[in-house]
């Protein structure tokens, strides 16, 4: 069932994600590794997969997470699909096949596994992790506003009850500080970071914790303009770009603002389908499409950054 299209043309429990990232590790030994980087605050393994497909390790690497919301799941969707489609096209796909012959690919389905398990079986709308706070009876943190980038600013609440909560300090979280102690140690070859999130057709990049323009700001707004091009050519849907700040809105503490600031300046937040009919709970019927045209954004931006 793991491998035929349909499967990821559905929603997948946890349990059932990570019963599909150990099937793809075993069915794939020579190209996908399971990386377990770190555990979430109620101590779930955080497993990404290392897809090196050319047979030998590359000089550079690309990073996805998905799921750092938990109920954006076309967001841990398009990580599988991703996985999937480059293991199946690499050497029939042009693209896939000259982005998985230059980078190691890092991906991690699931960043935030607790509030994800707690969309399934309590609350479908949860946003935050699960973390418990002193002195509050409310619960989980906003690992979008936990990274070390104008910690805690305007765009962000110190008020546990909110759900922009951007927790008791920086990295606070085991989940973003796991992303973020991978990302250290593996900041001279990851050349290119990308976040999934949902929903509103948005390809945002640095800052969004403030509204300084990065130096490298022509760059990255070409790289978007492009891959927002060929998602409108080959599937006709409009999706914005820009830097976050000026996009969407003011907010700290994100992951690819702490990314940029820790020198890898190519980094990006993509918010998927759709613009809002359906918001969060996007119907199964749309995750082809949705990923599809994601996979094309992905391509595009991977693609220039190649060739740099
Ligand atoms: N949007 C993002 C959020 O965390 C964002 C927007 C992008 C914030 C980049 C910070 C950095 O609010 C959603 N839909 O979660
Ligand atoms: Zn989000």
């Amino acid at each position: 069932p793991r491998s035929s299209s349909s499967y990821y043309q559905r929603y997948h429990s946890l349990e059932e994600i990570y019963y599909w990232i150990n099937w793809t590790a075993q069915n794939n030994p020579s190209t996908v590794k399971v990386i377990l980087i770190g555990s979430s605050y109620e101590k779930r393994p955080l497993y990404a997969l290392k897809l090196t497909l050319n047979n030998r390790p590359n000089k550079t690497a690309l990073w996805i997470d998905c799921g750092i919301h938990a109920r954006e799941w076309i967001a841990p969707a398009f990580c599988l699909w991703f996985v999937q489609h480059s293991l199946s096209f690499y050497g029939r796909n042009k693209d896939i096949t000259n982005i998985l012959d230059n980078m190691d690919v890092y991906v991690l389905p699931v960043m935030n596994p607790d509030g994800y398990k707690y969309t399934w079986t309590t609350d479908r709308m949860w946003r935050k992790n699960r973390s418990i706070s002193k002195g509050s009876s409310c619960i989980g943190v906003d690992l979008n506003r936990n990274f070390d980038a104008n910690w805690c600013t305007m765009g962000a609440s110190h008020e546990p009850c909110s759900q922009i909560y951007c927790g008791a300090f920086p990295e606070s979280e085991p989940e973003s500080q796991a992303v973020a102690d991978f990302l250290r140690s593996h900041k001279d070859s990851v050349q290119l970071y990308l976040t999934i999130h949902s929903y509103s057709q948005m390809l945002l990049f640095p800052y969004s914790c403030t509204l300084d323009e990065v130096e490298n700001h022509q760059d990255l707004l070409e790289m978007a303009q492009e891959a927002a091009q060929n998602i409108k050519r080959h599937y006709g849907n409009n999706y914005k770009y820009g830097a976050g700040a000026k996009t969407i809105y003011l907010a700290p503490g994100g992951s690819d603002d702490w990314v940029y600031n820790l020198g890898i300046k190519y980094s990006f937040t993509f918010e998927l389908q759709d613009r809002g009919e359906y918001g969060f709970l996007l119907p199964p019927s749309h995750i082809s499409k949705a990923c599809k045209e994601a996979v094309t954004a992905v391509k595009a931006i991977a693609l220039k950054v190649i060739e740099k």
